[in-house]
């Protein structure tokens, strides 16, 4: 199974500030941990990062017809982007959203996501380990 793992703007940054909503670990880190899950798992994984939008729309178009499931973290454009909800649904894709906080318990602004409507999961607020949780739902529906 090939999964695309999806990540937007200044998750890059992750470790660097806010370590009490996002921990203190790196994007890096971030990397590893999903690449050593997705050995065990038998999963070929591609990792991807873009704090631009039409990159990310490209990223999830490139996706159609060699990847079997997309894991994104859209970071602020969850809140913004129909261009992202449209692409999810363009390539039609099984797509999971992941968010390392819980944005419905921050503000008002964080409470919207466009993408969801696109989306076969959402996990907020399990840290790193909703990257994991999201590869083995995808890897879980696939049998
Ligand atoms: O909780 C999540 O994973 C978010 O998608 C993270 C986004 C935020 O805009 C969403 O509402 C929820 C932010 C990305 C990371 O932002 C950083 C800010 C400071 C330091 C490091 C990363």
């Amino acid at each position: 199974m090939n999964i695309l793992v999806i990540n937007g703007p200044n998750l890059n940054m992750l470790g660097i500030r806010e370590p009490e909503i996002y921990g203190s670990a790196t994007y890096a880190d971030l990397c590893r941990l999903i690449e050593a899950h997705a050995e065990k798992a038998g999963v070929t994984v591609t990792l991807y990062q873009s704090n631009h939008e039409g990159d990310l729309v490209d990223a999830i178009q490139q996706a159609y017809g060699k990847q079997d499931g997309i894991i994104i973290n859209p970071g602020a454009y969850t809140h913004t982007s129909i261009a992202l909800l449209d692409a999810i649904k363009a390539v039609g894709l099984p797509a999971v959203e992941v968010h390392i906080s819980d944005p419905d318990t921050r503000e008002d602004f964080r409470k919207t996501s466009y993408i969801r409507a696109a989306c076969v999961k959402t996990i907020k607020g399990h840290g790193f380990s909703g990257y994991l949780e999201a590869m083995d739902y995808l890897t879980g529906e696939q049998q």
